[in-house]
């Protein structure tokens, strides 16, 4: 998958570049980045890329040419059809789901906003969609384009040695992760499920999706509605609420705390 990204601080993407799922998948030529500065794409001596808002108002706002130069010189590199994602708090929610049907574009350029935000004029032009990884303000588009790159490549061929925990990923059938356990076997005075520690693969794969299943109905229950869920999930949940109780489930998905 090719990724370019239209940015004023190329600098910050050194941090997924060089280590990492995403690093390697670089380095293996599952992935590509390639950054475009609208700096670099100025006409004037002061190589100016803002400018103040038309109304008055707090902060700048990027002008349409240097991004509009830099995004044409993007798209001289992109495959063809590429599309143009502005990182924005008014897009559209990114979650698993655009994640997964992402990983089937060959390439995806991201727009890095500054300042207070972009002249509306490029976007209304020049932008097929916006995405929010939520809704906060934050200084700027990049943070945001690493985290939507590094969802979307864990599902591009190649990029995880181990395909099968991106299938078994969490989010990626509505429910929250299970918990997990690593060595050594005792940590103070708290041990290892014995489920886990049975060898039993059946039982080990019931257990896990048993407390999938309850800590998406304590902590996001939202996630459960609307959805059908086969004999076996349903035999569970009906089990977790039965141990959850009534009113197990706390006001905005907050852990219940043990009494
Ligand atoms: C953001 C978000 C975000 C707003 C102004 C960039 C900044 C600045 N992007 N999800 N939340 N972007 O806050 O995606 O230009």
């Amino acid at each position: 998958m090719w990724l370019g990204v239209i940015t004023l601080l190329p600098e910050m993407f050194d941090a997924v570049s060089q280590d990492g799922v995403f690093g390697r998948a670089l380095a293996a030529g599952h992935l590509q980045l390639h950054c475009f500065n609208p700096r670099d794409y100025t006409t004037d001596k002061h190589r100016t890329v803002d400018d103040r808002p038309y109304g008055g108002g707090p902060g700048m706002v990027m002008m349409v040419q240097p991004l509009l130069a830099a995004l044409t010189e993007a798209k001289a590199h992109a495959p063809e059809h590429s599309r143009v994602v502005l990182m924005s708090p008014q897009g559209r929610r990114f979650d698993q789901q655009l994640a997964i049907q992402s990983k089937e574009d060959a390439g995806l350029i991201f727009i890095c906003g500054r300042y207070e935000g972009i002249d509306e004029r490029f976007v209304s032009d020049h932008v097929d969609e916006e995405w929010s990884i939520g809704d906060y303000v934050l200084s700027g588009g990049e943070l945001p384009a690493m985290v939507v790159m590094d969802a979307i490549s864990r599902h591009v061929p190649g990029t995880l040695g181990n395909q099968q925990s991106v299938i078994d990923e969490s989010h990626l059938d509505g429910t929250l992760d299970y918990p997990h356990y690593t060595r050594p076997e005792n940590v103070g005075s708290k041990g290892v499920p014995q489920e886990l520690m049975s060898g039993d693969h059946n039982r080990t794969k019931r257990y896990r999706r048993s407390q999938a299943l309850q800590r998406t109905l304590e902590r996001r229950p939202d996630l459960l509605t609307g959805r059908v869920f086969d004999p076996l999930d349903r035999q569970l949940l009906t089990a977790c609420a039965q141990q959850l109780g009534p009113h197990s489930v706390e006001k905005d998905g907050e852990k219940k705390q043990d009494n």
